[in-house]
């Protein structure tokens, strides 16, 4: 399955050090239409159910801990490439190793606090997009 839509959050880390104007301007300008967005905080349960895959690892915890403790902007994008082009926009996971220029570089402070997620498949960005918004805050 192919889409032109990615699912991001700008972190609580990202939120707390001011960063969603910056954030949201790189994604806008590197051509990504914001079609759904909102500012809410995950419960536990929804950060357990939405990272249920890392739950065999060992900063599950942390990271449970780590995305519920303040709010965050939860968003769905839309371009052509969407998911992979994000990707790249993001970088890499850990900010000591994200390319220059990229989201994570110039905002995240560590592998865990790493100012925002993307989505990495097609299937997940469906997924992830439907656990925070139903069809009618989709535009
Ligand atoms: P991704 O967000 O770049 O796709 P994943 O490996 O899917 O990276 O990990 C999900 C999230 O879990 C990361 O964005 C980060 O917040 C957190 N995380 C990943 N590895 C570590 C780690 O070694 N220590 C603490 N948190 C981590």
């Amino acid at each position: 399955m192919i889409t032109n839509r990615t699912f991001t959050m700008i972190k609580p880390d990202g939120v707390e050090n001011g960063h969603i104007g910056g954030i949201l301007e790189k994604i806008t300008s590197a051509g990504f239409k914001i079609v759904a967005m909102k500012y809410t905080q995950l419960s536990k349960r929804d950060a357990e159910a939405f990272y249920a895959v890392h739950s065999e690892r060992p900063f599950f915890g942390e990271l449970v801990e780590f995305m519920t403790r303040g709010p965050i902007v939860a968003a769905i994008l839309e371009k052509d490439n969407a998911v992979e082009d994000f990707r790249a926009l993001i970088g890499a996971t850990n900010p000591a190793e994200a390319a220059e220029g990229t989201i994570r570089k110039l905002y995240a402070t560590s592998i865990g606090e790493n100012a925002v997620h993307g989505s990495d498949s097609d299937e997940n960005a469906a997924i992830e997009g439907a656990f925070h918004f139903s069809g009618r805050e989709i535009f």
